[in-house]
Order: C-alpha cells, then structure tokens, then sequence
C-alpha cells in the first residue's frame, strides 16, 4: 500500500534498536525475567512469591509474543491480504504454556526457572484461566485462533464465567470469578484504539505468525462529572462511569439457552460496534472505495450472538457513508458469514421489538421497516399467497410483543451459513431453516465440522503421550501441523513394546488425576481402575441423569453379588463435572443428585475399591486439561440429534481415550474415522419427540426400579428429586426411557472389552491414530478455502 514503515527519525537508530534479540538463550532468557521482577514489577528477589515470579515469566515470554506479533502486523500491512474477523462474545482459555510451547521455548524456559528456584509447573499453575465463555462455544473460538493466521477477536469480561462451589447438601454454589483481579500480562491496552458507541437518543517451530484477540472494555465518554462532584455528590459524579463499565462486567451464564435481558442486548452491540467500527478504521486506510469491502474483509459471526454487526454495517454505510441503500446491502450481504451452533428452540436468540427500537432507535427502523419488508415481497414473490411460510420465515416474530428474530437476520444478511457438524448441518438445513434452503437454493448453506487445536489438546496437556508419538514419527513439528501423519500410528499398533509404553502414559495419567483429586476432595480413586468421565455443561439435553442412573444400576447390582462375586468385578471410577447456569432449575437438582449418590456409594464398603463416584467441582480448561488424558472412556450421551457437534469428544478421543456416545453430532463422524468396532455408539435418531402415554414401568423396567430407590431415599431424601424424577416418568422429553436399556448394553460392551487389555489397547492407538480430521487447522482452512476466500500470508 506503500504505508511509511518508519515514520520518522534515523532509520538506523530505529533498526539497531528493534534488532535487541528476543530473550531465547539461556543467560537472555533469566536476565529478562530478573529484570522484569525487578523493574517491571518492582519486586525484592528475597520475598517473591509464585504468582510474581508468573508474572516476570509472563512478561518475558510476552516481550518474545510481541516481536512477532508487530512483525506480524508489519507484514500484513505491506501486503495488505484481504481478513478474516471472527466475531464471538465468548473465548475461553489460558495462554502461558500454549505461548510457550508455541514459541519452542518450554525447555529453555523450564531450565532458566528452576535456576531462579521456581518451577514451571507451580508458574503455570498460577495463571487464572481466561473463562469468557460458558463451553463448546467459546472454547472453539480459542481453538480457532490458535490455528487461524488472521483474526482478532472483540470480548472482554471483567466478570468471566462464576467460579462453582458445592454446598454441604451437595448443591451448586456460585462465587464470583474476578479473573482480571491482578493484572493479566496477555492484555496490552491499546488507548489510540478508542471508538465511541451510542446508546438510546436517537511460533512455535516453525510459524513466527502471531495473532491477537481484540478485547474491548466500556468507559464512558466523560468519565467524571466535575459539577456534581464539586457539588458534594460523589455518587452522581461517577454514576456515568459505574454504567458504562457495567456492560463489559459479567458474562451471561447460559449454555445453550436464551434470556433476552437489556443488559445483554447492550452487550451484544458494543462489542459488534466497537468492533466493526476498528474493522471500518483499518479498511479506511487502504484507501479503496467501499465497493471492494468485502474483497477485504470477511467477518464470520459466531453464532447470532453479533448479529447486529449486520444492521450496524448498514448503518454505517448509509448513514455515514452515504452509501446507497442498495449498493450498502450488497456489500453487506458478501460481507457476513454465519455459524449455527444449535438447533435446539430455547436457545434461538429473538429480542423484544420495544427494546430493540428503545435501545437502538435507528435498527429498528433498519431491522423493521427496510430489511423487513422488502424481504417479505420478495418471498411472496417467490410463493406467492404462503402466509403461513411468509410468517415462518419473516423476521418479525408477529406476537405480543413482537420479536426480532435473530437467526433469520443472520441468515438474510450472510452469504454463507454453515452448521459444526455433518448431521448437525443436515437438521439446519431440514428443520430450523428449511424455509431458507427452499428460498435461496441448497448452495448458501453448508457443513464445517468443528475441531480441535492438537498443539493444547494432545502435546501441552498429555506430554507423555505427545512424546511417545514423537518417538514412534519423529519430528514432533510435522505431525502437530499435519495431524493426518498420526496414521503412522497404525505400522506399530502391534508392536509389544510400543503397547507396554501406551499404558504406561495412560496411567501416569490416571495417577496425576488421582493425585489432583486426593488433595481437593480428600479422596482416594483406585488408579487400577477404568476411568469413565462425563465432563461439559450439566444439561438436560445432554443426559447427564443417564449417566448417573446407568452408575445407580451398577452399584444395585453390586449389592447382589457375594464378596466372592464381588472380588471380580472390574472397577471403575466414574467422574463428573460440570457447571449448571445460576437459573437452571433441573440442571442444578442433577449435580444435587449425583453428589448425594456418589456419597452413598462411596461410604458403602460393598462397593469399596469397585465403585467410586465423584463430582469434581469447578471445571474450568485447566481442570479439563488434567482430567482428559486419564479418561479411559468418555461418555457423549445427549439425545440424538440435540448436540450440534461437541468438541470434547475429540479432545477424549485424541488422548487414547475411547468414545461412548449416541449417534449424535461429531461423534458420528469420529466413529466413522477411527471404526465402528472401536467406538461404543448406541441408540438411534428420533425426529420426533412425542408424549409417552405407556407407563415408565412398561417402557423401562429397569429405569422405573431406579427411580422408585431415588423417591424412597436411598440416596437421602427423596422428596428433593420428584421434580427431576417426574420429567422422565411423564414426557420424558430427553427420551431417558427409550436409551436406558441399549445405554446399559453399550456399557456392558466397555466392560467386556476392557478386560482385554491387548486388544483395548489397540483399540485406543487405533482411535488416536484416525483423529487427524479433527484437528482444527483442517477447519480453519476450511473455513479460509470455502468461506472467507483468504490464503496463507506468511511472515518468513
Ligand atoms: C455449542 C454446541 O452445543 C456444541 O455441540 C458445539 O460443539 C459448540 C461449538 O460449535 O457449540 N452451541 C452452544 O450454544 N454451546 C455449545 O457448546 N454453548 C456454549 O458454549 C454457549
């Protein structure tokens, strides 16, 4: 674009300074983080604690980030390649040990802390995790930006995801998560990057390619009201400042569910508006007509959650622009992607009219009026006289009050809309937007299936296992980037050695966890046992009361077996965690259930040794990071058709650790990659929820029993649990009854198959060996190929 590198000033002198090395030999790498305790952070060396010497460590490693990132940006600027901008209200992540491993630095950095009489596991422990999102969602935006070459993401929480406590009548507590209490190295404030938004009125080894997410945190536009402070009224001077910032304080809690609060509405448009307004600076500078926009720019909405990016666009373009209305939606409508990430009905956003037109006068004539009727003649165009389909697909929903709806806005306003899934793709296309798919043809929608970063998911949070595939294919950059190589795997499945090793990695594992849970719980797991973990939001829909009546069963049948009987049977350890949203009712009355039951279970000396139950409270990435690798089953249990994708049964399945799951979501197409015969799939797709008028008794005898020892009390008082219970007796929705019998069979086959440790254990490298396609630089290529029409721009 021929843009001025330098400035200003002698050249020379600018060079000679920027070409001071990163710290990344030994001495470079402690004098840096010295210098940082001392200057930086201005700390004694004598009483420096572990959360300082984090920091220090921090910041020397984030010295090395920006060197890369400003080449980085440096580069992109020259070239000017046309963007990608992902747009999410929600990430989810921890970023030290990512950025070091990244770097190539771990080694070096691990040797210079312990010089320093630190270690790196007690420094990486110290950082909080960024918890910005509430799961799947978000944590698949971080997994995208690791693998993406040119995104920035725009969300700040003060506030992020509650911190879970469990009471002593084993119900779920929230605590605040104050994650920015200390002040958090990855973020640099960027005071030039200021834009106003208005409400109401009218490297790792081989790659120094470094990307940013843009964070954006609300102020006021005048922070400070002198008059009434000089008045003597404190509160009012700062009541401007206290409501701006509350937009960015708190994370909504809901996974999968919609609220339709102001607050969040609010939230929503700041940060689409703060960000398209950075996204609008920096096209501005290349100095093109707006015509050529979107052969610049693409931005790929992350769900409806930013939406409003699209009116916003268009109000920009008309409004300040002055671009025609006409010509502005064109370049809107080749601008825009959208991600479905859900099909299931409560969680389609759709926003009040009133608020709507009260908070944003201008959408609501933009969404209302202009997009809205012209929309609709140009469906009845299409089919003529179908008001039942003009109704369906408008995007007003016409009760009282009216609604904006968002899918259909995302929809209109995109050129592309892809679902995470294959199956999941399938249901968007026949169900929520068929209408669309009939009006604009087959080709506007299509399938991306979700993935996974391998650099997070396999070589930083199971490093023996990371190292044991390095042994076996060498070089551990190639098969990091080029996660197919793993089928290299499959020349020495039957290798004797090889297998000793494998089990060896899965149960230096298992001992990490079992030592992580001695010290938070107090209790001991017996590590010889299989390890069976459900971990994600605790939701209906994804059954975790399956999960617990299905251990209830076997810890009844335990009951009948002689002490002789009982010495062989096979142990197990069956792990949850999981956070219920503050509001969820029956999603809280689950944990509830489960920790009652593994309190029973565990005290009972029948069971002792064969059968352990835990709730393990507070999942967060770190904690997910600690309990992956030393799963040997993993359960993936929702309805079928309800899970759009899931992205932790990846994460198991690329640890060794097996899938049991229903036809549902990715885990079809992971059964499909690794082999039936070495995944335990289970039940089958019903389109149609329906009312079951046959007794539970009759439908599942098994399940009835169960539900009758849960109301008689056997795990405490059983009044406490007939809401929960009654949902499956009557309705049953989530269609328990209809799983239970084949959901017992699938983990009759677990049981059956791990005895046989040889063939197991085949079965697992042959699973790890077949996950290439889940990586998610596969997706993000995908994404960049099919969607956004961006290429690699290397920085070499
Ligand atoms: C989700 C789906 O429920 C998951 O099946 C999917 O893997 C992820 C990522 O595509 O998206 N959709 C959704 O609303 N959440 C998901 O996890 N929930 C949140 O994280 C808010």
């Amino acid at each position: 674009t021929g843009k001025e590198i330098w400035p200003r000033g002698d050249e020379g002198t600018w060079k000679k300074g920027l070409a001071n090395a990163p710290p990344t030999d030994d001495d470079s790498i402690s004098n840096s983080i010295v210098r940082h305790v001392q200057t930086t952070l201005a700390r004694q060396a004598y009483n420096l604690d572990n959360l300082g010497a984090y920091q220090a460590v921090a910041l020397s490693v984030r010295d090395d980030l920006i060197i890369n990132w400003n080449a980085t940006q440096a580069h992109f600027t020259r070239t000017a390649p046309k963007r990608a901008y992902y747009l999410s209200l929600e990430f989810l992540s921890r970023t030290l040990d990512n950025a070091l491993l990244n770097l190539g630095l771990r080694d070096k950095f691990s040797e210079n802390i312990s010089k320093l009489g630190f270690t790196l596991e007690d420094i990486l422990d110290s950082e909080r995790d960024a918890g910005l999102g509430n799961g799947g969602l978000g944590r698949l935006a971080a997994c995208y930006l690791d693998s993406s070459a040119s995104m920035e993401l725009p969300v700040c929480y003060t506030y992020g995801i509650f911190q879970q406590l469990i009471a002593p009548d084993g119900s779920q507590l929230e605590a605040p998560d104050p994650w920015l209490k200390h002040s958090n190295a990855w973020e640099i404030p960027r005071f030039d990057v200021r834009v106003d938004v208005r409400f109401y009125g009218h490297s790792e080894h081989a790659t120094r390619n470094t990307n940013n997410l843009r964070l954006w945190d609300a102020q006021p536009k005048s922070g400070f009201d002198l008059i009434s402070f000089n008045a003597g009224n404190y509160e009012k001077a700062v009541e401007a400042s206290n409501t701006a910032q509350s937009i960015t304080r708190v994370l909504y809690p809901n996974d999968n569910h919609d609220v339709g609060k102001e607050l969040r509405l609010k939230q929503q448009y700041f940060w689409t508006a703060a960000s398209l307004s950075d996204i609008m600076r920096r096209f501005k500078d290349l100095g093109k007509p707006f015509t050529e926009f979107p052969q610049y720019v693409s931005i790929q909405l992350n769900d409806t959650h930013p939406t409003l990016a699209i009116p916003e666009l268009m109000r920009i373009l008309v409004d300040e622009e002055e671009v025609e209305w006409n010509t502005a939606w064109q370049i809107v409508t080749r601008t825009f992607a959208y991600t479905n990430h859900t099909v299931l009905p409560e969680a389609l956003e759709k926003w009040p009219i009133p608020l709507v037109e009260n908070l944003l006068p201008r959408f609501g004539v933009l969404a209302h009026d202009d997009l809205h009727v012209s929309f609709l003649q140009a469906v009845e165009r299409r089919f003529p006289g179908d008001r039942v389909r003009l109704a369906r697909m408008s995007l007003i929903d016409e009760s009282h009050p009216k609604y904006l709806r968002m899918a259909n806005l995302a929809v209109l306003g995109s050129f592309k809309i892809n679902g995470v899934a294959e199956l999941h793709s399938q249901l968007v296309q026949t169900t929520i937007l068929k209408d669309f798919v009939d009006f604009y043809g087959p080709s506007k929608f299509t399938n991306i299936t979700n993935g996974i970063t391998p650099r997070r998911w396999l070589d930083q949070c199971n490093p023996g296992l990371s190292n044991l595939i390095t042994e076996v294919l060498g070089d551990k950059s190639p098969w990091l980037k080029d996660l197919k190589l793993l089928k290299g795997l499959l020349d020495v499945e039957d290798n004797k050695a090889f297998q000793e090793k494998w089990i060896t990695v899965k149960q230096q594992n298992k001992e990490r966890l079992a030592h992580y849970i001695e010290t938070k719980t107090g209790i001991q797991v017996n590590t010889q046992s299989m390890f069976d973990v459900q971990v994600k939001r605790i939701h209906e829909y994804k059954r975790q009361n399956l999960n617990i009546m299905g251990v209830i069963h076997r810890y009844l049948t335990i009951k009948t077996l002689s002490p002789a009987e009982r010495k062989k049977v096979l142990p197990r350890v069956v792990l949850f965690a999981g956070k219920a949203a503050p509001g969820y009712y029956q999603a809280k009355l689950t944990i509830r259930l489960i920790v009652n039951v593994a309190r029973v279970i565990n005290a009972d000396p029948d069971a002792a040794g064969i059968l352990t139950v835990l709730f393990i409270p507070d999942y967060s990435v770190s904690l997910a990071e600690l309990l992956i690798p030393a799963a040997d089953i993993s359960q993936h249990i929702s309805t079928a058709g309800t899970e759009a994708s899931g992205t932790s049964n990846m994460k198991f399945c690329l640890s060794g650790g097996l899938l049991l799951g229903t036809v549902d979501g990715a885990s079809i197409e992971i059964a499909e990659e690794v082999g039936e015969e070495n995944a335990f799939l289970f039940g089958d797709l019903r389109y149609q929820h329906q009312y079951h008028p046959i007794p539970i008794e009759k439908r599942s005898p098994a399940l009835s029993v169960i539900l009758d020892e849960i109301s008689g009390g056997r795990f405490g008082d059983g009044s406490i649990y007939e809401p929960l219970l009654n949902t499956i007796r009557y309705g049953d929705y989530y269609l328990l009854s209809d799983d239970f019998d084949s959901y017992l069979e699938a983990q009759k086959m677990v049981d059956e198959n791990y005895l046989d440790v040889e063939s197991w254990t085949k079965k697992c490298i042959r699973t790890v060996a077949n996950m290439g396609k889940f990586s998610s630089d596969r997706a993000i290529m995908q994404y960049a190929e099919e969607i956004w029409n961006i290429e690699p721009n290397r920085l070499v």
